[in-house]
């Protein structure tokens, strides 16, 4: 029989605190995992860093504010980068998390004022280093929310362990995980390959912090990595680290939409439209742009694709036809319909007339396609996308269209990029797995097997 304080811990709501860092696929996962915690009973106080770099951000922040009133949002002003530290990336959401890094030492004051005190925080993994420092002398227990894949996190927890031997980076030609497997040197982010970029030395200073957490929350599924998460459980990957609870958080519905594409969606036939999207974060080049408008048209299939032609979507003014050209313009126009503003990719994926999603494998990209059972032709473009390529390979939800080089180093022809679509449209066994995926994710996710988020919440109560 339980004890009337167990009984009491059953019911009391824990609170706690979540820190995301920068760009919409990391605020993403962390408003997915707050809507999980209230679905739980939890308080949740979201910390969000200002000034925020996109408009999709604050889109994103202020409508999920406006449908989850009980989340109280802390505004955190940051302070800008020094000059040169200003100018050591050109990548705006590096320099945001440095930012945000560097400013975390004014965020004791607003933790420390919370009510009631905090029971947990959860922060993004590109910003652990340095939230460790202020919430451990207010004995605040620490989370990370790793906001991509399982086999990700492996090289992440695996890194500091790496890195003396990276430090002649062109001597690698794989990296040997133990229980994983080798990474393949075309997988490794290429900026882990450069040691003294500001993005390989936040990753190293991140990893060599993990082991001082209390938990590890990654948003995966056992349907598409079982094995690695397998592998992370048992302390195969890297001795030390503290306990892993993979969570899989519900893609929501919500944000802003173009109207005319869930209209245009509705005239077409069911499972015959291919979805083309690289993210809120990858513009690909014009050439790159224009060879992949001819491979649309000439894969024969009705399709949406969101265009982004800079990395800021503030900084995206330049309209379709001058990014396209008149003749391309009126050829895409026939066949489908090209976006330069954001969509409600969830709303998009889960209509019953997309039958294939193009992907640069954003992890989120590659949840949501699991969640929704779309098959996934795979094209990585930078960082962990041919590493969560290989998930999605491995798992059987689509295929990597090729050797297609990392995001400007090989321009692929419209021709090639046709032929691949129109085998992953017509691939009905692939269809057909992804479909199993979505089923066998949906008995789990958000319902009484979802163990990774119960065991978590239980462990805030006790
Ligand atoms: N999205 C929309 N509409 C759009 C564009 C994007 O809803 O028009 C959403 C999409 O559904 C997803 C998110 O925005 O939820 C984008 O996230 P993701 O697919 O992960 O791509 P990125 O924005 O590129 O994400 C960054 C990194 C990626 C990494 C991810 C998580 O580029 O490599 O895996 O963050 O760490």
């Amino acid at each position: 029989m339980s004890s009337p304080a167990a009984d009491a811990n059953d019911f009391r709501s824990p609170h706690v605190a979540l820190l995301p860092s920068s760009g919409a696929g990391h605020i993403t996962p962390f408003l997915r995992l707050a809507a999980s915690l209230l679905s739980q009973n939890c308080r949740v106080t979201l910390i969000t860093s200002h000034p925020i770099v996109t408009q999709a951000e604050s889109n994103l922040i202020s409508s999920f504010l406006s449908s989850f009133p009980q989340v109280t949002e802390k505004q955190f002003h940051i302070l800008p980068l020094d000059p040169a530290s200003a100018a050591s990336s050109k990548d705006p959401f590096f320099l945001q998390w440095e930012s945000i890094r560097r400013s975390l030492h004014l965020l004791s004051s607003i933790l420390s004022s919370l009510s009631p005190p905090l029971d947990a925080m959860v922060s993004d993994i590109t910003l652990i280093s340095s939230t460790i420092t202020i919430t451990k002398p207010l004995k605040i227990p620490n989370y990370v929310l790793f906001t991509s894949s399982a086999k990700m996190f492996s090289l992440a927890s695996y890194y500091s362990v790496l890195s003396e031997s990276l430090s002649d980076s062109t001597k690698i030609s794989e990296i040997n995980i133990p229980g994983i497997g080798a990474i393949p040197r075309s997988s490794i982010p290429p900026l882990l390959l450069v040691p003294e970029s500001l993005f390989a030395t936040m990753f190293k200073s991140n990893s060599d912090n993990l082991r001082q957490f209390d938990g590890i929350i990654i948003n995966t599924f056992d349907q598409l990595e079982s094995k690695t998460l397998k592998a992370l459980k048992t302390g195969e990957v890297a001795g030390g680290l503290p306990p892993l609870f993979n969570v899989g958080l519900i893609p929501r519905l919500g944000g802003e939409g173009a109207e005319a594409v869930s209209k245009w969606l509705d005239a077409q036939l069911a499972k015959s439209v291919v979805y083309v999207s690289f993210g809120s974060r990858t513009a690909l080049s014009r050439e790159q742009i224009r060879e992949l408008g001819e491979g649309l048209v000439k894969s024969g299939y009705p399709f949406i694709w969101v265009m982004k032609d800079k990395a800021v979507d503030k900084e995206d003014g330049e309209k379709l036809e001058g990014v396209l050209g008149a003749e391309m313009m009126e050829e895409v126009k026939e066949k489908g319909i090209v976006v330069k503003e954001w969509v409600d990719q969830v709303e998009v994926l889960r209509h019953n007339s997309v039958g294939g999603f193009v992907s640069h494998c954003g992890w989120n990209s590659v949840v949501e396609a699991a969640w929704v059972g779309v098959p996934v032709l795979a094209w990585p473009l930078h960082g962990d996308q041919r590493i969560n390529g290989e998930v999605v390979e491995g798992s059987g939800l689509g295929f990597m269209g090729g050797n297609w080089g990392w995001s400007g180093e090989v321009l692929v022809k419209g021709e090639e990029i046709g032929r691949r679509i129109k085998e992953m449209m017509e691939d009905e066994g692939l269809r057909l797995r992804a479909g199993e995926i979505r089923d066998e994710v949906r008995k789990v996710v958000g319902g009484t097997g979802d163990d990774g988020l119960k065991q978590l919440i239980q462990k805030w109560r006790a």
